[in-house]
């Protein structure tokens, strides 16, 4: 295992900067050298939310300059392409082709897919945090029409099950890509072999023949025209991801708590709240956790995976069900049995592999989702377990991609964004920069 020195709280925050400004391009930051040169969503809105407390004007260029790639029907794209690396990650535009499709930016070339909607919670958390009050007002009246037409095309394009939850029509669109939550509904879909050839890459990705079956999806709703209606009665793969859903529902908690800040209407948010909610406690619960439900083959995943614990990011689920997930959360099926927080997958599950991306690894993204909300119903043991925890792996293992949930050991890339923009925002108490 490669490991090195614990360095200090002060040392760590200098080194998570020296990350983020080597991968700024000058208004947004790439998620790490090499493998991936563009401006990628939940990477790039996780980096915006760990600069809040720090550097309110640079979060909200993070977030501008990500919505400067959204679509006309309001969806933000999961990849917005740097001009200069054009080619240097595959599938790139001239496999997307946005610029065919006359709702999207002209400005820039982006992907046809999305990730989780954590924009908002990212806006609302710069709000509540910044020390440049002018400047974080300014940018919640400049970015909350973009969000509001953003949730319009999720309740309205994406509620594919007709229940009142947006479903991912991707595995890349929950950012959990390899999870095993897919696995039965990717399986389902004809085996196919694409003529495109990807870079080589590390180990701990998926195999190509999980590659074919990405490709095949993407192939096929460009070739559509990203229709929606080509989503609803013929795409092959549609799925409720809980995580995807929960972090919908905190998203429109904060656009109806920034509302009066924008001189907009609460209303529609409060009420999407309450119905979003309904429906996860309707259509995903079972057995003491939230599972994604395969729309295409009518059932829920068998495997309980990070993604299952999504839906505590809701300050309003009821205490029982939280206590359920906490319990399940604690016990050798996650943390319990490991050594740092939190695996990908539960440890039992045939499925796990502790190598393997997002089908075993612990993520600081996650983490830090988990974090905000044990933080959200005042489980104040369990915040610090998880900041603690997320702290001693990038201590040890510096900014990985992800890492070993037992030896803590780094893997994936290195220099990774998100990694340590969070790591900036749990030592936001004890450093300066
Ligand atoms: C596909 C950029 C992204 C993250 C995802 C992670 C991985 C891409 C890939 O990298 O996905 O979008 O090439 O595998 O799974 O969470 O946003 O860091």
């Amino acid at each position: 295992m490669e490991s090195r020195a614990a360095v200090d709280d002060a040392a760590l925050g200098r080194e998570a900067w020296s990350v983020l400004d080597a991968n700024w391009t000058g208004s947004a930051t790439v998620p790490a050298p090499g493998l991936y040169p563009h401006q990628w969503n939940w990477d790039s809105t996780f980096v915006a939310m760990g600069l809040a407390r720090w550097d309110t004007r640079r979060a909200g260029t993070e977030l501008i300059s990500l919505l400067a790639g959204q679509w006309g029907t309001g969806m933000v794209p999961h990849i917005v392409f740097h001009p200069v690396h054009a080619e240097g990650y595959f599938p790139g535009p001239s496999v997307w082709r946005s610029q065919n499709h006359p709702a999207s930016p002209r400005a820039v070339c982006t992907s046809g897919l999305t990730q989780p909607p954590l924009h908002a919670l990212a806006l609302w958390w710069i709000w509540r945090h910044a020390a440049d009050r002018d400047t974080a007002v300014a940018l919640v009246r400049r970015l909350y029409p973009m969000l509001a037409a953003q949730h319009d095309y999720l309740a309205t394009s994406r509620d594919l099950g007709g229940g009142g939850l947006a479903a991912i029509v991707h595995p890349w669109e929950s950012g959990m890509d390899d999870s095993p939550a897919w696995d039965t509904a990717l399986e389902a879909l004809p085996p196919v072999r694409h003529p495109y050839h990807r870079r080589e890459e590390s180990s701990d990705r998926h195999p190509d023949s999980r590659h074919d079956r990405y490709m095949a999806l993407v192939l096929g709703y460009r070739d559509s025209g990203y229709d929606p209606a080509y989503l609803r009665d013929e795409h092959p793969f549609a799925v409720e991801d809980p995580m995807f859903n929960g972090i919908w529902l905190a998203s429109c908690q904060a656009l109806a708590e920034l509302a009066p800040v924008a001189g907009a209407d609460a209303g529609p948010y409060r009420e999407a709240v309450e119905r979003i909610r309904a429906a996860l406690l309707e259509r995903l619960w079972d057995d003491g956790v939230f599972r994604a439900r395969d729309l295409r083959g009518g059932r829920l995943s068998p495997v309980c995976t990070i993604g299952c614990f999504g839906p505590m990011l809701d300050q309003g689920m009821p205490g029982e069900r939280v206590a359920e997930l906490v319990r399940v959360l604690e016990s050798a099926r996650f943390m319990g049995a490991a050594g740092y927080p939190v695996p990908s997958c539960e440890i039992r599950a045939q499925q796990f592999d502790r190598s393997c991306y997002w089908r075993g690894p612990s993520w600081v993204n996650t983490n830090w989702l988990l974090r905000r909300a044990a933080a959200a119903h005042d489980l104040a043991g369990l915040v610090r377990l998880l900041g603690s925890g997320t702290l001693r792996l990038v201590r040890q293992a510096g900014f990985r991609e992800c890492f070993d949930p037992f030896d803590g050991s780094g893997r994936g890339s290195r220099d990774f964004s998100w990694s340590a923009a969070l790591t900036l925002d749990l030592l936001a108490d004890t450093v300066e920069r």
